[in-house]
């Protein structure tokens, strides 16, 4: 079963993961989601997570040791660990990261805020031979943190394991659809009735019932929608 810890200084905003797919995901036992609240490890009165950056500059930098207390008290030292740091400045999320993420047995996301985590919490843990780290973005945009990243890359990941998704036959289908030659994911267009809507018909071919042809079709059509897609 995928384990999931994801700490946050805002738990309530990762609620929805405990909704609808996920949330029968987890009442089926395939997946396991706990949600941690960064200020609940922090030891001063204040329960501060952040602090002015060495070197200067503006905004502030997420102290290290809430951190490390948090994902402390969530691993030990012999199980494997993927910790995913959340940052503009990561790897850019991709179907092929989810794939290998779903593979795993225990991901710990780190949302981070502000200007960012202390560079050596992801250093540290980088260094303890049950841990690989990896820092990753989903996009080329500055979001407010790191929340709303994981619960994309949450979804992604948990709908690839056998189970969750409600038809076990859509993954497969997707796998071959939507995979063109070069490996690139395209989508052809879908229809469903009244075969005339609004004076605009369904292609023919589509009620043909000749499937080779209507295959052939939908690839032509996903590369088609690829080539405009990768044009400037
Ligand atoms: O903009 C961010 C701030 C904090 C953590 C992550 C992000 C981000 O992730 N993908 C794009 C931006």
């Amino acid at each position: 079963m995928l384990k999931i810890d994801i700490v946050s200084i805002f738990p309530e905003y990762l609620k929805p993961l405990e909704l609808s797919l996920l949330g029968k995901a987890q009442e089926k036992g395939l997946i396991s989601i706990k949600i941690h609240d960064l200020r609940k490890h922090t030891t001063d009165p204040h329960h501060s997570v952040d602090d002015t950056p060495y070197g200067g500059g503006a905004g502030m930098v997420m102290s290290a040791e809430p951190w490390g207390l948090t994902i402390d008290e969530i691993s030990d030292n012999t199980t494997q660990f993927d910790l995913i740091i959340l940052t503009p400045a990561g790897k850019k999320f991709d179907q092929q990261m989810a794939i290998e993420f779903s593979k795993k047995e225990n991901l710990i996301f780190a949302c981070g805020r502000y200007e960012g985590i202390d560079a050596r919490v992801g250093k540290y843990y980088a260094g303890q031979k049950n841990f690989n780290v990896h820092e990753v973005s989903i996009g080329d945009y500055v979001l407010g943190g790191g929340e709303v990243a994981t619960m994309v890359i949450v979804e992604a990941t948990a709908r690839l394991i056998p189970g969750v998704l409600g038809n076990p036959l859509s993954l497969k289908e997707e796998s071959h659809t939507l995979t063109n030659k070069d490996g690139s994911l395209v989508e052809y267009p879908n229809y469903t009735k009244p075969a005339l809507w609004r004076g605009l018909e369904v292609p023919e071919i589509l009620l043909s019932g000749n499937h080779g042809e209507i295959a052939k079709w939908r690839i032509a059509q996903a590369e088609r929608r690829t080539q405009e897609l990768t044009e400037e």
